[in-house]
């Protein structure tokens, strides 16, 4: 597996790269070079950094520095951090559970659906619980879109429901009943004490005590959900940073057609 990946004019830049076993790049490759930032309850000061060195140092860094420190309240001090990643981990075993669609733009999204389901899909969409951030949702539903991609209210072939944030599940629900959802779209951004475990959960189980989750895609998505994470939790998929809504649109179209067969 090692041998330049990059070359110029018949110039390797570089012979030691090594996909098995990957460490971070600083300057050169593989000189593990790693820049660390993290919190200590303790008072800024000489022995507070020692102790950031000593921490550093059991996190497997070799030559570590404190570049930067300051209390930010009392007894809490910040630290940015260097050191030489000693670890290395093998890139060709990984494999990561994704959401398996193929991705169309919008106006494919909306002939697939008129071809093939004949029908306008009704999705609802919402940050639930005590979860206040928006924006998430947002970018996946509003008409204007987000990073060049049109949300789901743009679409021709969906009806889209965003119902904005600290939406409780019951009421999620009743609209979902109400409206006849084919979709259920849930943002979670706040993961502190996994509150957002438990919302999720909570989600599923009260849409199977309705005997409703078989007949709904239900979709989560936030900065720290992975598929796998939403499948264990037991949602049909799960989106995560740097998703656009022609994925979520594009798998929500080819899943209703499949499930419609
Ligand atoms: C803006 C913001 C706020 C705004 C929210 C305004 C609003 N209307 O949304 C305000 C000021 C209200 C806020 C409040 C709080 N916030 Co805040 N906030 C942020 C901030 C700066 C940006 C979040 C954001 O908008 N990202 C941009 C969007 C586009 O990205 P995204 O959400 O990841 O969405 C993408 C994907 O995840 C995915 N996606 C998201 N949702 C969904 C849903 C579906 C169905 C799908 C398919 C995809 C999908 O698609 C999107 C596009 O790619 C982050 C820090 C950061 N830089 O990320 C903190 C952050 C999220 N907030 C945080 C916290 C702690 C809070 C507060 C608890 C602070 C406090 N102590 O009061 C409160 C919580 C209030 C509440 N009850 O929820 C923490 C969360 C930590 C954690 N892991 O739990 C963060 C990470 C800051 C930090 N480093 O501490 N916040």
């Amino acid at each position: 597996m090692s041998g330049g990946l990059y070359s110029m004019e018949g110039k390797d830049f570089d012979k030691t790269l090594d996909l098995k076993q990957i460490k971070p790049y600083g300057d050169t490759m593989n000189d593990g070079k790693t820049q660390v930032s993290f919190t200590l309850p303790l008072p800024a000061g000489e022995e507070a950094a020692e102790a950031a060195k000593q921490l550093l140092r059991k996190m497997g860094f070799d030559d570590p520095h404190v570049v930067f420190y300051r209390e930010l309240t009392e007894g809490f001090t910040f630290f940015n951090c260097y050191g030489t990643c000693t670890h290395t981990v093998d890139y060709t075993s990984i494999s990561v559970p994704k959401v398996e669609s193929s991705v169309m733009d919008m106006h494919q999204c909306d002939d697939f659906i008129r071809e093939n389901i004949g029908r306008k899909l009704v999705v609802i969409g919402a940050s639930t619980g005590t979860d206040a951030h928006t924006v998430g949702i947002d970018a996946i539903m509003n008409m204007k879109g987000y990073a060049g991609h049109y949300g789901l209210e743009r679409y021709e072939m969906f009806d889209a429901y965003n119902l904005g944030s600290q939406v409780e599940n019951e009421e999620f629900i009743a609209k979902a009943i109400e409206l006849k959802a084919d979709a259920l779209l849930v943002s979670q951004t706040v993961t502190q004490k996994d509150v957002h475990i438990h919302n999720l959960v909570d989600l599923v189980e009260m849409l199977e005590a309705e005997g409703l989750r078989h007949r709904i895609i239900l979709i989560c998505g936030g900065p720290r959900i992975s598929h796998e994470l939403a499948k264990e939790l037991g949602y049909d998929a799960g989106f995560g940073m740097n998703s656009y809504a022609d994925e979520v649109a594009s798998y929500i179209a080819e899943e209703v057609n499949r499930r419609k067969g």
